[in-house]
């Protein structure tokens, strides 16, 4: 009889962690978030505020540094270049540094914020040139809210128009929670 109560409280552990899992995932909105905009101004935005800015679509497909290929998926997002407006633009020398809370930074220039100067690879893994990219921050991987294992809720991704266009890995920075422009 007393060997019952551990798989009572088992069975209880388990519809605990199976609710935890629902809840978690019900919807975008329900994930708290905050990106911290730095530039001449400073902004806390919500997923939710992100979510009602102009968005736009495109293919990302990446690189990791070791070769692990990872898409194509299609994303949805806002223009970086869009987020930095909010705080005061760039100037032509600024840098903008994206980073992540598990302290991951990527830095990238003004050509970078508008999709210029990055390598693009075929599948093959063969240098290409560049297609028009677009840097964006985005919110959704092939129609729903971007994973935390994928990172998200919000990842720096590249985008294009097709989906057989690869670009490197680094800048694809993920849970990122904080966007600063550094003057020159
Ligand atoms: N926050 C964060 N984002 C990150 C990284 C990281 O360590 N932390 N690694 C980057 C690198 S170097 C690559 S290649 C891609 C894919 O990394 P993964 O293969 O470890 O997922 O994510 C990028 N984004
Ligand atoms: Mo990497």
């Amino acid at each position: 009889m007393c060997r019952i109560y551990p798989v009572v409280a088992m069975l209880i552990g388990i519809v605990v962690l199976a609710s935890g899992c629902i809840g978690a995932t019900s919807g975008p909105d329900d994930v708290a978030w905050n990106l911290t905009l730095a530039g001449e101004t400073e902004s806390v935005l919500t997923l939710t505020e992100l979510r009602q800015m102009p968005a736009v679509e495109g293919y990302g497909y990446s690189v990791s540094t070791v070769g692990i290929k990872y898409g194509p998926n299609r994303y949805r997002g806002v223009l970086l270049a869009d987020l930095v407006e909010m705080v005061g633009g760039v100037g032509a020398d600024d840098l903008i540094y994206v980073s992540a809370e598990d302290g991951y930074l990527w830095v990238f220039d003004t050509a970078q914020l508008q999709g210029k100067e990055f390598f693009t690879f075929s599948e093959e893994l063969r240098e290409i040139p560049s297609p028009p990219l677009q840097v964006i921050l985005a919110y959704e991987q092939d129609g729903k809210p971007l994973a935390y294992e994928d990172g998200g809720p919000l990842r720096l991704v590249v985008i294009t128009e097709t989906h057989d266009v690869i670009t490197e890995g680094s800048p694809w920075v993920k849970w990122v929670d904080r966007i600063e422009v550094h003057r020159k």
